[in-house]
């Protein structure tokens, strides 16, 4: 047996389930921990400038690339406190997330030691396991259950609290022949699949519903050759958005209050049976459950057994890992295809797509200043099938996802349960460590960026090039247009005339420099108020990326208000802008009204 420090344990099996990066922040209690990071040698550190941004540094990690698991690190009290966001919003949008913490001495632990938290007690309902180790001899089991539970059934973060003590004392412990847990997943039977396909073949006009449960099983290519075999639309949820291209013949759009289009909710509420997989019903998915659910039936699967029936009992619903339904399904779908039991679809898909090809928002406005609505179409067309888009929360990213197109799983990385302000800075950074070589584009509003802005110098010291469009309203613009509900726009502007910023200029009222902030933390930036020059100010961020490897902020200066489609039902979202009447209004749509 080999005598190690517990933490120098700790440190190989991370290295073992195959932690090649971590995001964190040291301190003295958590030192022991970097100490073993030394010695190792092997596993890369990423030092965050605030520990919630670490935090969800190391969900933006997870998210970017099956299999990966982000770890973030920090030492006891606040900064463990400080990740607790970051738990909550990897928790909510089921990803896993590791977050390891230090602690004052066991034996100092309920004498009010300084910085000594019961961040165990705190973490629990946001993690799948929250655990204050205090016997030495049981941090290896601490952290191999850790990586058990992650990946196991619906993925989720954990937190590992390591007393000073205990990183620090010796046990015996063999990394040679270390082995991860095996994964538990539940798999959907043959008989439960064909159930489910007698179900949706019964229907007229049926639609698959595809959550993030299909990107965490990494089987957005089974969801496609399912609903190819089956001739079958897809309508993906906000998580599910990559499952399949926005421009597959079988994309119907999306539905829902927000992230949404006109075409996605009404062929939703078209249709006549939904098979939902590795989705959760969302309230801002389905609006109200008896516009959502009349006329329909459903069936739901999901990983985790608790979740069928949470929302609303389904008519029939099967346990199990997205990916391995989809397998089954695929396999009872070729059989039925070949023995030509597959009823003909083709009327009810034509029908989707010409709702797609019709029912367009117009993007197309040359006012200054800028509508939002324009960027988007700007975006369109600099960014190619493989970017990467990132963002949380805010009038900016529920236009993005009613506008912009996403073609691969992954491409579209947001909170979406959670939505903590913040977290598209810090998130973005991580899947940027992640993927280096991609085309990497944050999305904020000026109030999210604000949130977390100092991790921008994160991406200046480590390398961590991606554009950031931050779409600037001097408002918090999501939360001003709700406020139409009580009449009001109270404490939700942001504008205020900079001292710093000659009156001259257009965004003296507007308040903060962002320009300034970025190249302060070591970033480019560039302004833009004139629509004509967004296509311009992008192509430049693409070459500057490429040129200095940090990343770019193109400050976008908005009309100040200027309210995005929503609603509370999806059978009444409200436009506030006139529809496309002809192409020339919506000249990015996905399908064009020409065609
Ligand atoms: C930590 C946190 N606090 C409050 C909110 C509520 N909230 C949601 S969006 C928003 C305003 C966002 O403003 P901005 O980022 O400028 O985006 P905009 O809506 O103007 O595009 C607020 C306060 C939140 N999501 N997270
Ligand atoms: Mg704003």
């Amino acid at each position: 047996m080999t005598r190690m420090r517990a933490i120098d344990a700790a440190v190989a099996i991370l290295d073992k389930e195959g932690v090649t990066t971590l995001f964190g922040l040291p301190g003295a209690a958590i030192n022991p921990f970097y100490s073993a990071l030394r010695d190792h040698g092997g596993i890369k550190h990423i030092l965050a400038r605030h520990v919630e941004g670490a935090s969800h540094m190391a969900e933006g990690y997870t998210r970017a690339k099956a299999g990966n698991i982000g770890v973030c690190v920090g030492t006891s009290g606040p900064a463990g406190t400080d990740m607790i966001t970051g738990l909550y919003s990897a928790s909510a949008d089921s990803i896993p997330i590791l977050c390891i913490t230090g602690q004052a001495p066991v034996a100092r632990l309920h004498k009010e030691d300084f910085q000594a938290v019961d961040i165990a007690a705190i973490a629990k309902p946001l993690t799948k396991m929250a655990m204050t180790v205090l016997e030495p001899a049981q941090v290896p089991g601490a952290f191999q259950q850790a990586f058990h539970l992650m990946r196991s059934g619906r993925p989720g973060p954990v937190l590992i609290d390591l007393p000073f003590d205990v990183q620090m004392t010796e046990i015996d412990f063999d990394p040679d022949t270390y082995e991860p847990l095996p994964v538990y997943k539940p798999r959907a039977t043959r008989a439960q699949a064909a159930k489910a396909l007698d179900m949706l073949q019964a229907a007229d006009r049926p639609l698959i519903v595809a959550g993030g449960g299909i990107i965490n099983a990494d089987a957005s290519d089974l969801l496609v050759e399912l609903a190819e075999l089956l001739n079958v639309p897809v309508i993906p949820t906000l998580m599910g958005w990559g499952t399949i291209p926005d421009d597959h013949p079988l994309m119907a759009g999306m539905a829902g209050l927000q992230t949404s289009q006109q075409y996605g909710n009404a062929t939703m509420l078209a249709a006549d049976h939904v098979l939902g997989i590795g989705n959760r019903w969302a309230n801002r998915h389905t609006g109200g459950l008896s516009v959502y659910r009349e006329g329909r039936t459903f069936v739901h699967v999901d990983i985790e057994p608790t979740q069928i029936g949470r929302v609303f009992p389904p008519d029939y619903s099967i346990v199990s890992d997205a990916g391995a339904a989809l397998t089954e399904l695929v396999a009872l779908a070729r059989e039925r295809r070949d023995s030509g039991e597959l009823p003909d679809r083709s009327e009810w898909v034509a029908a989707c797509q010409e709702r797609k090809r019709t029912m367009h928002r117009r993007t197309h406005f040359d006012n200054i200043p800028i509508k939002p609505q324009r960027v988007y179409e700007e975006m369109n067309k600099a960014f190619g099938r493989d970017t990467r888009y990132v963002s949380t929360i805010g009038l900016s990213q529920i236009a993005a996802a009613q506008f912009l197109h996403v073609y691969q799983p992954r491409n579209w990385i947001n909170a979406g349960q959670a939505g903590p302000l913040g977290w598209t800075v810090p998130a973005t950074l991580g899947v940027c460590a992640a993927d280096p070589d991609a085309t990497v584009v944050a999305l904020t509003g000026d109030y999210d960026f604000q949130f977390m802005m100092e991790e921008l110098a994160v991406g200046a010291q480590f390398n961590l090039p991606y554009i950031h469009v931050l779409v600037n309203n001097a408002y918090l613009g999501l939360i001003r247009q709700s406020q139409r509900g009580f009449d009001m726009d109270y404490c939700v502007q942001l504008a205020f005339d900079n001292i710093n910023t000659p009156s001259t200029e257009q965004i003296a009222g507007y308040g903060v420099d962002h320009v300034k902030l970025a190249e302060a933390l070591g970033c480019k930036a560039l302004r833009v108020q004139d629509p004509a020059e967004i296509l311009p100010a992008l192509e430049t961020a693409k070459k500057l990326i490429v040129e200095h490897r940090v990343p770019v902020l193109v400050e976008i200066v908005l009309e100040r208000v200027t309210n995005i489609s929503m609603g509370t039902e999806i059978d009444n979202v409200v436009e506030f802008e006139e529809l496309a009447l002809s192409a020339q209004d919506a000249p990015t749509a996905v399908i064009s009204m020409l065609d």
